[in-house]
């Protein structure tokens, strides 16, 4: 049985189930190797050490997993890193020496924060990373840490680059904002738009973990869609802008924009406005995310549409640890299923953004 988020609640789904699969392929186990145990408890204390609060997707992960803690009388010990991954790994540190029940990590960047979740592995305290992974070469879900709870990124960008091709009519100049360097999120929403362009996206890809959809672009590619310029917004408003004001002025060819999310495509639309270039139409954004502020400027008509990636995270993580004390089987991979948002809904769903 694998649970699944929905925007229903937590639904129980068998192995077909929509937007939800166990890899067993892409995760070597370790012999021997297994997350630590956890007691069943009346109440957890649970580590949540947040990468940052300077957005509105980061703020609405940490309501969704604080609200749903205290809602069940358990304690949070919260950390905000600042966006620092030195400042994350010492607040892992920190919670390790606490003696916290688990934890649920966020991890601002892949490959460093590994090794926080070894060093949570050998003090003996189960990891449930949320939203992004770490780096599968040094720990693996099932093995040191007990899963991995968030969106399928590959996918994301996949549907992102769908989207563009078909809007651009296969002709683009495309500059995109990355996100944090080193981040799960970044690194796939990159690979999945690029494969899907070349024509090596396909329904199997072995970097997704559900490729439902889109359905497989055509053997080539779109060869008229070409990314112009590429650079890290660090997923924020202020990032995206300067960083896109900049790529503008040495590519003024660009007439189309994939950021990595939300408020990096926002930052790109105070740039061009600023430039009297009008977005939307001389200049064409999809990004990712589903925040308020995006779903309006769908409706304002000045970013195209939006992959959603939910942040709702507190009661799938939550009951993940639930059932991971009582023994429960847990598929290493918890796949959140996901909308995507264009002037067709945008409307309808405004009022549940965040
Ligand atoms: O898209 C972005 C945030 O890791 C999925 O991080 C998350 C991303 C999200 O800063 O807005």
């Amino acid at each position: 049985m694998l649970k699944v988020w929905t925007r229903r609640g937590v639904i129980k789904v068998g192995a077909a189930g929509v937007g939800a699969v166990t890899l067993g392929v892409r995760m070597p186990r370790i012999a021997g190797a297994a997350p630590p145990p956890l007691e069943v408890k009346d109440s957890y204390v649970i580590g949540y050490p947040q990468t940052d609060e300077n957005n509105p997707w980061r703020i609405a992960q940490t309501n969704s997993v604080r609200d749903e803690i205290e809602a069940r009388g358990w304690t949070v010990e919260y950390r905000n890193a600042q966006e620092s991954t030195q400042q994350q790994l010492a607040d892992v540190a920190s919670l390790i020496a606490v003696g916290v029940d688990a934890i649920f990590l966020p991890p601002r960047e892949e490959t460093p924060l590994a090794q926080a979740v070894l060093q949570a592995f050998e003090a003996g305290i189960p990891v449930f990373c949320l939203d992004r992974n770490v780096d599968q070469s040094i720990v693996q879900a099932g093995n040191q840490y007990v899963c991995f709870i968030g969106s399928d990124f590959y996918q994301e960008g996949a549907r992102a680059a769908q989207w563009l091709a078909s809007t651009m009519n296969g002709e683009a100049q495309i500059i995109e904002l990355f996100g944090t360097t080193g981040a799960t999120a970044a690194i796939d929403r990159n690979r999945g738009f690029v494969d899907y362009l070349a024509g090596s996206y396909t329904p199997d890809h072995p970097d997704s973990p559900t490729a439902a959809t889109p359905a497989p672009a055509p053997a080539d590619g779109f060869p008229g869609m070409e990314i112009v310029a590429s650079q890290t917004g660090e997923f924020t408003r202020e990032g995206g802008r300067q960083v896109f004001e900049t790529l503008y002025q040495a590519n003024p060819e660009a007439n189309a924009v994939y950021a990595h999310n939300d408020e990096m495509a926002l930052g790109a639309i105070i740039a061009l406005e600023a430039q009297g270039v009008v977005p939307g139409e001389d200049v064409i954004l999809v990004s990712v995310d589903g925040s308020r502020d995006a779903l309006q400027a769908i409706i304002d008509g000045t970013l195209g549409a939006t992959v959603e990636c939910s942040p709702f995270f507190g009661p799938i993580a939550c009951d993940t640890l639930e059932a991971y004390a009582a023994g429960e089987e847990i598929p290493p991979q918890i796949i959140n299923e996901d909308r995507f948002f264009d002037p067709s809904n945008a409307e309808e769903f405004i009022d549940e953004a965040y």
